[in-house]
Formats: C-alpha cells, sequence, structure tokens
C-alpha cells in the first residue's frame, strides 16, 4: 500500500504518524490455573499489574497490562485459569477467560513445561480448535525440565492445534522473553496505540490494591479460604502528610472462615496486613496506614453485585 493510500484509508493519519509506524494490539494469555500467566504478564509489562501465588485459581476476571517494545503498545490480558469448573464463581471465571480469547488480536497458549498436557491443557487444546485468531504456543518454567522433554511437547502441541509460532521461556527467569516481545511487536497489526504511554495497566488502583490484600491472603491461608474469600477497597483517604489510609474488607462464607482468616490472636489478619501494607507503599510510593476487617456475607458467592465488582458477568442458573 502506498503513503497516499495508507493516509486516506484511515481518515484520521497523518504524515506525522504514518511515518511513525506505531503497532498496536491486543494478546490474550489463555492457559490452565498455575501456568504462570500473571507472572508472564507482569515480566513483560515490567510491573506488577497481576497477582500471582503457588495456588491454583489465583487470578479471577481480565487484568490488562500494557507494554512497550520497539515501536508497539502490547495490550496483554491476562484471564483466569482455564479448569473444570464447579462453583458459580468458577463459570464465571473460566467464561471470562474463554471471552478474552475471543476478544484478542492473538492467542498466546501458556503451558506449564513441567505438567505438561496433563491435567486441563489438553482440553484447552481442544477448546482452542474454535477459537479462530492467530496463536502461538509459549512454553513456561523451562528452568524446571529437561530440553528433549520440551522438543516432544512441542511436537505433541503443534500436532493438536496450528500455531504460527513456538516459544519457549521461563517467566521467572525471564529467559525467552525478549524474543517473545520482539515476534509480537512485529505481528500487531499497524495502528495508532491504545492508551497513553505511561499506563501499564486498566485496573483502578483500588482494585489492585484489593488484589494484592488477596494475594496476601492466598500466600498465608490454606484449605479452602483463599477462594471463599473476596477483598474490596471500601475507603481511600489521601492525607495531608502524604500518607494514605486505606481500608478494606475481606469477605468470607461463615463464621469458621472468619476465624482462620483472623488466626490466634489475630495473628494472621496482621501478617497480611503487614506485607499487603508493605507492597502498597511501595506501589504508591507514599506511607500507607492499612486498615482490615473480616466479614461475614454468607453466599457471597451467589451474589451478583460482588461478581460485578470483580468484573466478572453473573452466570444465571
Ligand atoms: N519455576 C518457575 N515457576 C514459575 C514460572 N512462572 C511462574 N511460576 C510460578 O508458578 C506459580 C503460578 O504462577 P501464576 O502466575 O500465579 O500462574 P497463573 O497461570 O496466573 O495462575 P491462575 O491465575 O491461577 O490461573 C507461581 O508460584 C509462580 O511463581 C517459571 O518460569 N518458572
Ligand atoms: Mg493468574
Amino acid at each position: 500500500m502506498s503513503e497516499e493510500q495508507n493516509i486516506a484509508d484511515d481518515g484520521v493519519g497523518t504524515p506525522a504518524a504514518d511515518a511513525a509506524k506505531t503497532h498496536s494490539g491486543f494478546v490474550a494469555l489463555i492457559g490452565a490455573t498455575n501456568a504462570g500467566k500473571s507472572t508472564l504478564v507482569n515480566r513483560l509489562v515490567g510491573a506488577k499489574v497481576s497477582i500471582v501465588s503457588h495456588k491454583v485459581q489465583t487470578t479471577r476476571a481480565i487484568v490488562r497490562g500494557i507494554a512497550i517494545h520497539k515501536n508497539a503498545q502490547i495490550v496483554f490480558m491476562d484471564t483466569p485459569g482455564i479448569f473444570k469448573p464447579r462453583r458459580r464463581l468458577d463459570r464465571a471465571m473460566v467464561t471470562s477467560a474463554w471471552g478474552g480469547a475471543k476478544d484478542a488480536d492473538f492467542i498466546m497458549l501458556l503451558i506449564d513445561s513441567e505438567r505438561g498436557l496433563r491435567g486441563d491443557a489438553e482440553a484447552i487444546l481442544e477448546g482452542l480448535k474454535d477459537v479462530h485468531q492467530p496463536k502461538i504456543l509459549v512454553l513456561n518454567k523451562i528452568d524446571r525440565v529437561k530440553p528433549e522433554d520440551l522438543l516432544k511437547l512441542a511436537q505433541t502441541a503443534n500436532e493438536a492445534v496450528k500455531f504460527e509460532r513456538t516459544f519457549m521461556i521461563s517467566a521467572t527467569t525471564g529467559s525467552g522473553c525478549e524474543d517473545l516481545m520482539d515476534h509480537l511487536a512485529e505481528v500487531l497489526p499497524e495502528g495508532p496505540w491504545y492508551y497513553p504511554e505511561d499506563q501499564i495497566s486498566d485496573l483502578p488502583m483500588r482494585q489492585l490494591a484489593a488484589e494484592i490484600t488477596r494475594e496476601k491472603l492466598f500466600l498465608r491461608l490454606h484449605q479452602e479460604l483463599p477462594y471463599s474469600s473476596h477483598v474490596e477497597t471500601e475507603k481511600w483517604e489521601e492525607r495531608k502528610d502524604g500518607s494514605v489510609r486505606i481500608e478494606q474488607v475481606i469477605y468470607v462464607e461463615r463464621d469458621s472462615q472468619k476465624k482462620i482468616a483472623l488466626g490466634k490472636g489475630g495473628e494472621a489478619i496482621k501478617a497480611i496486613s503487614t506485607a499487603s501494607r508493605k507492597e502498597l507503599s511501595e506501589i504508591l510510593e507514599q506511607p500507607v496506614h492499612l486498615f482490615l476487617f473480616v466479614k461475614v456475607r454468607e453466599n457471597w458467592g451467589d451474589d451478583p453485585e460482588r461478581f460485578r465488582e470483580m468484573g466478572l458477568e453473573f452466570p444465571r442458573g
């Protein structure tokens, strides 16, 4: 296409913008839960935009992390892991993940190379056959496996689905990530950037703050509690002395869970609060006074308002 046609076609093109030839687009990361999607998005964005834990089902709704590489703005859509849903919240999470895939320009399937196709990865490959955007296979956690096993895994996955490219990376060490970014910057369509240059996420600060606390809860508490809880930021008050006062509520479903969240003599909630406050003051670059409350809200998992708050569609029935 000639320069002249290019300007006429998009209607808004200016010679200056065309000369810069920016690229932009949406890349959805999908994969089984715990594959390392959020770790990778944070690595590629270069900042924490999505929470990470060793537990499954950490991410609950789509988080957009925005990276700039060369002349491209790449909007990564971190999605909840795909697994066999049981509860209503599970169903909403899985629906949101597939919905994210359908909205993207490119799909990146992330597989934990150590787990391979065991568990949900095989069913996801099957589901990908109905998704028509170009797909890239990313084998993650290569720091944990032998090269020959990686090759076998790449081959099996490529036999099941047509991938444009295969990358072998480690989201924690960063190995292979530069090549992946180079590739994405090159293949994303030409066009103006979607977000201001300094924006790295679409998550409002209040919500990221709630997510950070939920991450600490995931890391600290065991049993079913992390899955039955939900965090909301209720108050955010900037103070004259440059600090901020944040009040958050951890909702649980039963009284017995409230006891676990508080811990003996309040030690669990204290540890969660300290860890969250520390990270929040680093992110916000200001002193944080964090107040956490634990409240029982029976059946919050059936309350449409809570789903809306999390950015999820409420599945009826
Ligand atoms: N060794 C190793 N561990 C990794 C790597 N990438 C991620 N992890 C770990 O894998 C675990 C899960 O990472 P997450 O980023 O939360 O995974 P996820 O796919 O977002 O999980 P869900 O949100 O639950 O779907 C964490 O303990 C990470 O530290 C990697 O390249 N190597
Ligand atoms: Mg995640």
